[in-house]
This record gives C-alpha cells, structure tokens and sequence, in this order.
C-alpha cells in the first residue's frame, strides 16, 4: 500500500516530460486528479469502466473501456499506472496524427497480430456505438456498426485481402479523418 503522495518528485517529472506533452504545472495537476480518484495509484479494469461510465452516462461504455485499458496497460499487468495513464493521455490529447494512427490501430488489432480483420472492426464499432448510445446522430450509410465497417473497408483495404495493415489504415485514415477522431473520443472528455 503505501501512503500515497499527492506531488510527484522532481525525476518523475523529468521522465514524464520526456515522453509527453504536457509541462510540468500540467502534470502536477494530472497527477493530484489521479490520485484523488484512485489513491492506490493504479487504476484496475473496474476503476477504468467506472471512470468512463462518468463520461458516458447515457450509453453503456463497458465494452469499449475494456479494449481502452488494453491499450493503455502498455506493460499487460492489469492495472493502469500514472505513466502509462499519461502517456496515452498525452498521444489522444496532443499527439501528431501518426501517433494518433499508431494509438488508434493498436486499438482495433485487438489480438495484436499487426493486422485488423473485420471482425476486430465489428467488435470496436459495435462498443463505439453502445457507448455513445442515442448520443450521436449518425448518417444513413453508417448508422449501424456492419454498414460503418463495411464503409471503412470499402475505403482502406484497398489490396481486397479482408484485412487491413497499417500502411492501409494509414492511407485510408487520411481520406477519412473521422476515424482516428473516433479514436479520441477521449479529446472533449477529459
Ligand atoms: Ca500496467
Ligand atoms: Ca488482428
Ligand atoms: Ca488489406
């Protein structure tokens, strides 16, 4: 356990901005917030869902929380630390596009195999969908989750092989902006 310190020390902070964006004041104050909602100073699978159920009162993020944490849980251990929660902070918030890209493709590569399938892209859709529930007033072409992935596949797999790659989503994503912002849902929210 610990008792936990609500201030980060002087190397913390060096290391923080090394791989972020933010500045010191802003990490300072990142770090206090963190704490405050989860003073072990490790957010588990449930504290994550619970946090994004703030977000999203009105839809069922459950789902789509638990293919986040995977993401953000860079180490696999099953907790979120302060800097693994930071830095995928920092790449939503701040990052260049291609980070975002690279953020976004491990997302939907949910067994990590270097490709997403359509099935992976079902998956995430469909957790998008529920968890912005009524929220979001979505056209005719995608306003279910197979006519959202047919959409996008139509677009990005452009060698017809069922599957994209990074270079195809990459490609595909600069003709469909949309897609990565999905990805960073998290920008208005935190
Ligand atoms: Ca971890
Ligand atoms: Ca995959
Ligand atoms: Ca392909």
């Amino acid at each position: 356990m610990g008792k936990s310190n609500s201030k980060l020390s002087p190397e913390q902070l060096v290391d923080l901005q090394q791989c972020t964006y933010f500045d010191k004041k802003e990490l300072q104050e990142w770090y206090k917030g963190f704490i405050k909602d989860c003073p072990s100073g490790q957010l588990d699978r449930n504290e994550f869902r619970a946090l994004y159920k703030q977000f999203f009162p009105f839809g069922d993020p459950t789902r789509f929380a638990e293919y986040v944490f995977d993401v953000f849980d860079g180490d696999g251990n099953g907790r979120i630390d302060f800097k693994e929660f930071i830095c995928a902070l920092s790449i939503t918030s701040r990052g260049k596009m291609d980070e975002k890209l690279v953020w976004a493709f491990q997302l939907y590569d949910i067994d990590h195999d270097g490709f997403i399938t359509r099935e992976e892209m079902q998956r995430i859709v469909e957790a998008i969908y529920k968890m912005v529930g009524g929220m979001v007033q979505l056209p005719d072409d995608e306003d279910t989750p197979e006519k959202r992935v047919n959409k996008i596949f139509t677009l990005m797999d452009t060698n017809r092989d069922g599957k994209l790659s990074m270079e195809e989503f990459r490609e595909g994503s600069k003709q469909d902006p949309t897609i990565v912002q999905a990805m960073t849902l998290y920008d208005g929210v935190v």
